[in-house]
């Protein structure tokens, strides 16, 4: 049996009830396999792939809080310090009742790849809980961000581990943490990123996942002949990657047709209004129903459907495994010729096979969405430096990141006899550093 069926195998045998941790794996060593079979010998002497795949650390731990009636709640919680061969862990925290130890594995697997493309130095790492931020007031948010951080403070620092945003983890929730953070250890240090801009936050990082994601679009689509002007995009989600893609997409001249939510999704043919969906989005915190009250040209559906819209360019920018089989056909029925993912693992493995037989433009999330953790790594710079840079200083250096990423992840598709496949080109380039780091630092 080959190596990389050997890994695979042991980490469905290791790892059982861990789905999206299974599947992120398969992903990327599948696109691996030449690269690894040209050197397969050294790398099983190494076990490299087994040390890729396990771990660094794993934090399990429980998370206490009162609630607004003096109720006590308990909520798991989890950080995974996956691989830190290049640079300290660097990873956001989801906060959603779906979060299991498996998603954060998927997500931190994925993020030492995606940290590895942006050139910068850092590892991997993902972290999170089961607390549902939704429909809590404040103190409660506040309450349970403290009691987290009680316990996760032991294990992060400036240096060692960066925690950040994600599902449910915004500007609110990183300001809670900091605070907590900086009261125990009694550090101010660039701990977490995407920290308010008064105590060290980096202008543009509200918007860095959804500006990178037009950037690497725009130049896949440059380089493949056609022009993001003018082009119709249906974009998926409403937080903070769907609301900056689709401001992006609207400055570069495109038309955003289409956002959602966990509960339905709106088509406004007219185009998406970003000022009133911020106001629905990040001033009230509530559904789209209120966005399509407001906007009368707009129409409202309970449940999925996004991806039945006709469109030239498709965003998934919600969560994993949103974007199926089914949904990949009625794309390319549509014509649609670009896909590029804003949430991490948005788009089934046999979606992504399907459009890219034929012939649709895939752009892998740990390469479109990479711009989110790159510009945190220019805040953790900012912070270092204690020096803030510029808007357009930050927005210049993120696109190009954003533009560079997409050449790596091109030349080495066409390196390894896979040109457009940039699925593989993003695992092969993000792959050969770290395991050049992990080789050099010896068997860690
Ligand atoms: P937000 O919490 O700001 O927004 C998430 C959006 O996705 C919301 O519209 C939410 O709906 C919807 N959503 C969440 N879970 C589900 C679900 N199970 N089913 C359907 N819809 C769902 O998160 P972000 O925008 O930050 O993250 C979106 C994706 O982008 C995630 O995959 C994340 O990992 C990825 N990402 C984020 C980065 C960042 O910098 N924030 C960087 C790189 C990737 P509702 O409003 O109803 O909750
Ligand atoms: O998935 C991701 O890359 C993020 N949620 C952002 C991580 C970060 O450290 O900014």
């Amino acid at each position: 049996m080959s190596y990389v069926d050997e890994v695979i195998d042991l980490v469905v045998e290791k790892n059982p009830a861990q789905p999206e941790f299974h599947q992120a794996v398969k992903e990327v060593l599948e696109s691996l396999r030449v690269v690894i079979e040209a050197n397969e010998a050294a790398y099983r002497k190494d076990a490299l792939l087994e040390r890729l795949v396990t771990p660094e650390r794993q934090l399990l731990f429980r998370v206490p809080w009162v609630d607004d009636k003096g109720q006590v709640h308990v909520n798991n919680a989890f950080r995974v310090q996956f691989n830190s061969a290049i640079g300290p862990y660097k990873g956001g925290l989801r906060l959603h009742p779906s979060v299991n130890l498996g998603i954060i594995k998927f997500l931190g697997f994925e993020q030492i790849f995606k940290n590895s493309l942006t050139g910068l130095p850092i590892g991997g790492g993902k972290g999170g809980s089961d607390f549902d931020p939704k429909g809590k007031s404040d103190r409660e948010v506040m309450a349970f961000c403290q009691s987290f951080m009680t316990e996760l403070c032991k294990y992060i620092g400036a240096d060692t581990d960066v925690p950040a945003g994600d599902i449910g983890t915004g500007a609110r929730e990183i300001g809670y943490m900091f605070g907590q953070y900086k009261r125990i250890r009694g550090l101010y240090e660039g701990v977490l990123t995407g920290k308010g801009l008064s105590y060290g936050g980096s202008l543009a990082r509200t918007e860095a996942t959804g500006y990178g994601l037009l950037y690497l679009t725009e130049e896949m689509l440059k380089c493949n002949g056609h022009d993001i002007k003018g082009k119709t995009v249906a974009v998926s989600g409403s937080g903070n990657v769907a609301i900056y893609a689709t401001q992006k997409a609207q400055q570069l001249g495109a038309k955003v047709v289409t956002v959602s939510d966990s509960t339905g999704w709106v088509y406004d043919k007219d185009g998406i209004d970003v000022a009133l969906l911020k106001e629905v989005k990040e001033v009230k915190r509530a559904r789209l129903t209120e966005y399509a009250k407001a906007r009368p040209g707009a129409e409202y559906h309970e449940g999925r459907g996004v991806w039945t819209i006709k469109c030239d360019v498709a965003l998934p920018c919600a969560t994993q495994n949103e974007l199926h089989l089914e949904d990949a056909k009625a794309l390319v029925a549509g014509g649609c010729i670009a896909v590029a993912e804003g949430a991490n693992m948005p788009t089934t493995m046999e979606a992504t096979e399907y459009l890219q037989e034929n012939g649709v433009l895939f752009a892998p999330g740990k390469a479109a969405n990479a711009g989110g953790v790159a510009t945190s790594a220019l805040e953790m710079s900012q912070n270092s430096e204690r020096l803030s840079w510029t808007f357009e200083e930050v927005d210049g250096k993120l696109k190009n990141i954003m533009v560079n990423i997409f050449h790596n992840l091109d030349e080495a598709a066409k390196k390894y006899g896979m040109e457009g496949n940039y699925v593989a080109g993003a695992n092969i380039a993000g792959f050969l550093k770290v395991a050049d780091a992990m080789t050099a630092q010896g068997i860690v």
